[in-house]
């Protein structure tokens, strides 16, 4: 039997899945790669089959009947999924509750969190049966706390670190590792999605050198590559430049 493992990545069509892609593919794990966006993902997958094995899936996560159907559809060498990295998530808005828009709200709480549970009830009794496996959630430093305006985004990623205790505790007679892994800023296309495009975006990550999705590759690898008695439980990671949500050291 192959050591080989096999990772599905959601949301890795961008910013940190993508990073999280490519680290995984120069320690040859298979890869299947999830998002909406097929060009990209078929662009991806041009460029990572030179070192591994990788099968793309095209769904939303919000859709329930979509994600198990993507899940079902596996070819057989795909369908043990060993590591599961839920990473789909944006922040939609930055609005004072009094102003907040709702289709930003079931976009943040249908997106960050019931999608990730739907994924991950998808996968989970594979790992059950087999009793091993790994999940890491990628939280948020907003997950730990609540910033002005951050509302519906913090409540959603406090969500997903509720999640993945939750899912640390009834997971552990099976042996399945589970992991949040929580940053605060990092270059991404996120805040073009918070934004909407509008050139605020530009200003985030202005005057400071952020995190980059590769450094949370890095430690999403670091995760993965532990030996087996090892769980990296919960991770929190600022770039130096910043303290807490609302501090962040601008040159
Ligand atoms: P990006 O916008 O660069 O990437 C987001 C990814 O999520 C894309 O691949 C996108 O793919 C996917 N996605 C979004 N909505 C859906 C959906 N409905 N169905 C399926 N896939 C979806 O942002 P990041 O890389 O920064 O974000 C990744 C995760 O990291 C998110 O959970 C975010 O909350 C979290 N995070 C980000 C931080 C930051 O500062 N950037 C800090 C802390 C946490 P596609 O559009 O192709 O479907
Ligand atoms: C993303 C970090 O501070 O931009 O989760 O909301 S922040």
């Amino acid at each position: 039997m192959s050591n080989t493992k096999t990772a599905l990545i959601t949301g890795a069509t961008s910013g940190i899945g993508r990073a999280t892609a490519h680290e995984f593919a120069k320690h040859g794990i298979n890869l299947i790669l999830c998002g909406r966006r097929q060009e990209r993902l078929d662009t991806i997958q041009k460029a990572l089959s030179k070192q591994t094995n990788v099968h793309t899936l095209n769904f939303d996560v919000r859709d329930k009947k979509a994600v198990f159907a993507a899940i079902e559809s596996l070819p057989e060498n795909f369908k043990q999924i060993d590591i599961l990295i839920n990473n789909a998530g944006n922040a939609h808005g930055l609005d004072p509750i009094q102003d907040g828009n709702l289709d930003d709200w079931d976009a943040m709480l249908d997106i960050n969190v019931k999608g990730l549970l739907y994924v991950s009830k998808a996968i989970i009794p594979q790992m059950t049966a087999r009793q091993s496996g790994h999940i890491i959630n990628i939280g948020s430093s907003a997950g730990k706390e609540v910033y002005p305006k951050g509302n519906v985004y913090c409540a959603s990623k406090h969500a997903v670190v509720a999640v993945t205790e939750g899912m640390r505790i009834d997971l552990n007679p099976f042996g399945i590792k589970v992991t949040a892994i929580n940053p605060g800023l990092v270059e991404t296309e996120f805040s073009q999605v918070r934004f909407k495009g509008d050139a605020k975006a530009d200003t985030v990550y202005k005057g400071y050198k952020a995190l980059q999705p590769e450094d949370l590759a890095d430690v999403i690898y670091f995760a993965v590559s532990r030996p087996a008695h090892v769980n990296i439980a919960d991770v929190l990671m600022f770039c130096t430049a910043q303290a807490s949500s609302t501090i962040v050291k601008k040159e």
